[in-house]
């Protein structure tokens, strides 16, 4: 074009209100591309010559020289990303590709069309907060830890105390016959031999001393009985003294170790305590995932390493990492399948001899996870785990909906072992220290 017809075609196009500045240079292009993170931010009007157009360039070509219109401000979709409470519960505006798509093509030299002003999307009223009361009611409204107990130990209640308040119906007194038919409730309902035999020999002794008047008496005579072989072995876990504090978690699969873990980790790093867990079990395909959730949920650190490693190995760095982070508590969860019980048996104790190497002491507890609602079956791992893995402690999982809670009063009793803590659902608030006293008081009631 002629040097005077290009004049005269700025003063129009200026006269038409378009703006005259000259197509910016490639590396202000850049630079403001760069300014939006994105190249998905293009729209035709802000297309930049670039070596390669893309295919919206090659559909609508921008004659070079031909003034660019003032480009409009359309959200990104990295500011539509931006967090925005509106926004997120409410459609945004479409992203600047989706327009970009749905517009028709137009002569580029053309007056610009005004973008219309987006319509406004009638935005919700935001759902208030609660307000304190309302808050603290529903705190309130929340059954108690007892509450929850007695509901989960509701089965095991009426296997036993259910029965014996059938058994003791009508009778006048009680006698040899009635302690008799009490020992074959108490071992149908998971206090195992040992403990019940025990048990009843006390009660005879007590009828002998004519303690047991009436139903009621013997009722109360139990309890106390109960209660007090769960406190002659009872000892809470004290965390601390040591740092780190090493907690080798071990059991067979399924009983509920992982979950622990999460659950012990949360209430530690509730306390304060710098927690840090360790994916022992290499072995279970999703295992160290399972555990890696937990440790963000609750905001403790995980040394983890690929499925099928040593778990060894996934220990020592444990370890190190422990004492290097100074964490207060390091809590190494283990896999509880093996092809055989002798493999099983010296995986433990390998992982013991690595811990012990790098911690001396350590493992300060060995937590032998067992799930109450296998009742007899937690015995027989108890006595296993007892004799080869140095047991110091047991946690008694699943204990709601089970009617095999009796397995308590089992454990404690057989093995001289301290229940530490008793699971009674799935969240995270729903694993408690044992208290004998709160265990038998819900039972009974
Ligand atoms: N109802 C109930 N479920 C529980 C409790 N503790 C754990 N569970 C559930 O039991 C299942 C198995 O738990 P895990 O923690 O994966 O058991 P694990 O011993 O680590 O299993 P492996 O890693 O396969 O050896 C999960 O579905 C848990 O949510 C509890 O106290 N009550
Ligand atoms: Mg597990």
């Amino acid at each position: 074009m002629a040097e005077e017809n290009k004049g005269f075609f700025k003063g129009f196009l200026k006269k038409l209100g378009i703006g005259v500045e000259e197509t910016p240079q490639k590396d202000e292009a850049d630079s403001a591309a760069a300014d939006e993170g994105s190249q998905a931010c293009y729209s035709p009007e802000t297309q930049l010559p670039t070596e390669a157009p893309t295919p919206a360039e090659s559909a609508t070509p921008a004659p070079t020289g031909i003034p660019t219109p003032a480009p409009t401000e359309i959200p990104t979709e990295r500011k539509a990303a931006s967090p925005a409470p509106a926004q997120a519960t409410n459609p945004a505006p479409q992203s600047q590709a989706s327009v970009q798509s749905q517009a028709p093509a137009r002569a580029p030299w053309a007056a610009p069309v005004p973008t219309p002003p987006p319509v406004p999307t009638p935005v919700p009223a935001p759902t208030p907060a609660p307000a304190p009361q309302v808050a603290a009611a529903e705190e309130q409204a929340k059954p108690s830890f007892f509450e929850r107990l007695k509901r989960s130990l509701s089965k095991t209640h009426e296997s036993i105390v259910g029965r014996m308040d059938t058994l003791l119906l009508g009778k006048k007194q009680i006698d040899i016959d009635t302690l008799e038919e009490l020992e074959e409730i108490l071992i149908t309902a998971d206090l195992g031999v040992n403990t019940t035999v025990d048990l009843i020999k006390t009660l005879e002794q007590r009828l002998k001393r004519d303690e047991l008047q009436d139903g009621a008496a013997l009722k109360k005579a139990l309890k106390e009985e109960i209660k007090l072989r769960l406190l002659a072995n009872a000892a809470p876990l004290v965390v601390s003294g040591k740092t780190p504090f090493v907690i080798l978690v071990i059991g067979v699969n399924g009983v509920g170790k992982t979950t622990t873990i999460g659950k012990l980790a949360a209430k530690y790093a509730g306390e304060g305590k710098k927690v840090l867990l360790a994916a022992g079990d290499t072995f279970r395909a999703a295992a160290a995932e399972q555990l890696e959730l937990w440790s963000q949920r609750v905001g403790a650190d995980i040394v983890r390493h690929k499925e099928g490693a040593d778990p060894s190995a996934v220990v020592f760095d444990a370890c190190k990492a422990a004492i290097g982070r100074a964490c207060d508590v390091l809590i190494i969860d283990t896999a509880g399948r093996m092809h055989t019980k002798v493999n099983l048996m010296e995986e433990m104790k390998k992982i013991r001899r690595v811990i012990a190497r790098e911690i001396p002491d350590a493992p300060h507890e060995t937590l032998l996870v067992l799930d109450a609602a296998t009742g007899q079956n937690a015995l027989s791992q108890a006595k296993l785990f007892k004799e080869a893995a140095f047991v110091t402690g047991v946690v008694l999982t699943k204990l709601d909906g089970s009617a095999k809670g009796g397995i308590v009063v089992a454990v404690s009793q057989e093995f001289a072992l301290p229940i530490r803590f008793i699971g009674v659902g799935e969240s995270v608030e729903d694993l408690r220290e044992f208290d004998p006293g709160q265990f038998v008081d819900a039972l009974f009631q």
